[in-house]
């Protein structure tokens, strides 16, 4: 059954297709994304993935989230602003989605019918749309000109498809094509060598990271600045490629010095810098 093209996605790809910074560039080049994450119960997600998000090229931020999540994001990060009561206003159609260069809905958020209006009304945008978390439901998409972007870990992945994890597990890369295709969405299975599947049958394996991000708060990291990327790069898939290429990467940095037991999500965003450095 497993018979799909995989490739890896190379360090030699990822430094051709960063994005290059303008001398004339200002903050309205690189766009304003939209996240929409964070509960009372899991504040901390829409901080790491706020984090994410500003550290991946991106003009501006608005986060969508409660009143007390925006208290506890502040002073970690003065540079977002915000809309009040994001779910329910976007769930209402209350607040303006258009502008945006790419949304991002579901780390820390609730998987109930408020989640599942505002994904609603985010989908009937014309903007990129990355999924995760409590955003992943088992829904059928319709056809739109933006991408949409999922990112499940194994079992959220089962969950919206109804595959076994351990049937999954097997054959990676197979069920993330299938599902691509058949729901016309990009899928970014998470876990060692995350699979990323485009709609169109395109299939990449990624060869960076390790276990040290085997724990709370690295996928919220990952889907920020999947959305920052998506707002700096021209090519939108090599935005997703290359975000899940330098979390990873941040992951290995870690482990030449320091014990994989210690890394902290937050942690992956400190690093980023000098590993992007690196690589333009
Ligand atoms: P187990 O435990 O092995 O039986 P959930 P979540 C399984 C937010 N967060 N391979 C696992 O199975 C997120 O953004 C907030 C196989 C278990 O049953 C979400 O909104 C944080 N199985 C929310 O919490 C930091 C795997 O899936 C289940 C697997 C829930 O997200 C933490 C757990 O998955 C967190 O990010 C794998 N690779 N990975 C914060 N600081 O605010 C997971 N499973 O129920 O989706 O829980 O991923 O923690
Ligand atoms: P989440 O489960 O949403 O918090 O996402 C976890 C993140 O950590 C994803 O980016 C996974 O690909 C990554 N991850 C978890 N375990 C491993 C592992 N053993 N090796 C490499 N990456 C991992
Ligand atoms: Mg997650």
């Amino acid at each position: 059954t497993s018979s799909v093209i995989l490739q890896s996605w190379t360090t030699e790809q990822v430094a051709a297709s960063l994005p290059k910074r303008q001398p004339s560039s200002h903050k309205g080049s690189y766009g304003t994304a939209l996240l929409v994450a964070g509960t009372k119960e899991m504040p901390g997600a829409a901080l790491l993935a706020a984090l994410g998000t500003t550290r991946s090229g991106v003009g501006k931020l608005v986060i969508a989230t409660e009143a007390e999540v925006v208290a506890m994001i502040v002073s970690q990060l003065p540079e977002a602003t915000y809309v009040q009561n994001g779910l329910q206003q976007i769930a209402e159609k209350k607040t303006p989605i258009d502008s945006y260069r790419a949304i991002a809905i579901g780390p820390g958020t609730n998987p109930d019918a408020l989640t599942e209006n505002a994904v609603s009304t985010l989908l009937d945008s014309h903007v990129p749309v990355i999924l995760d978390a409590g955003a992943l439901s088992k829904r059928t998409y319709v056809k739109r000109h933006s991408p949409v972007i999922l990112t499940p870990h194994p079992a959220e992945f089962s969950h919206i498809t109804g595959v076994d994890v351990n049937e999954l597990q097997k054959n990676r890369a197979f069920y993330a094509v299938i599902w691509a295709k058949k729901m016309g969405v990009t899928i970014v299975l998470k876990g060692q060598n995350t699979i990323t599947a485009f709609p169109d049958g395109e299939v990449w394996s990624n060869s960076t990271g390790n276990s040290a991000l085997a724990k709370g708060g690295t996928g919220d990291t990952l889907t920020g600045m999947l959305l920052g990327m998506l707002c700096c790069h021209a090519d939108w898939k090599h935005a997703v490629l290359n975000a899940v290429y330098l979390h990873g990467a941040c992951a290995d940095e870690w482990v030449k010095t320091r014990s994989p037991h210690t890394l902290l999500a937050h942690e992956l965003t400190v690093l980023l810098p000098e590993l992007w450095f690196q690589l333009e």
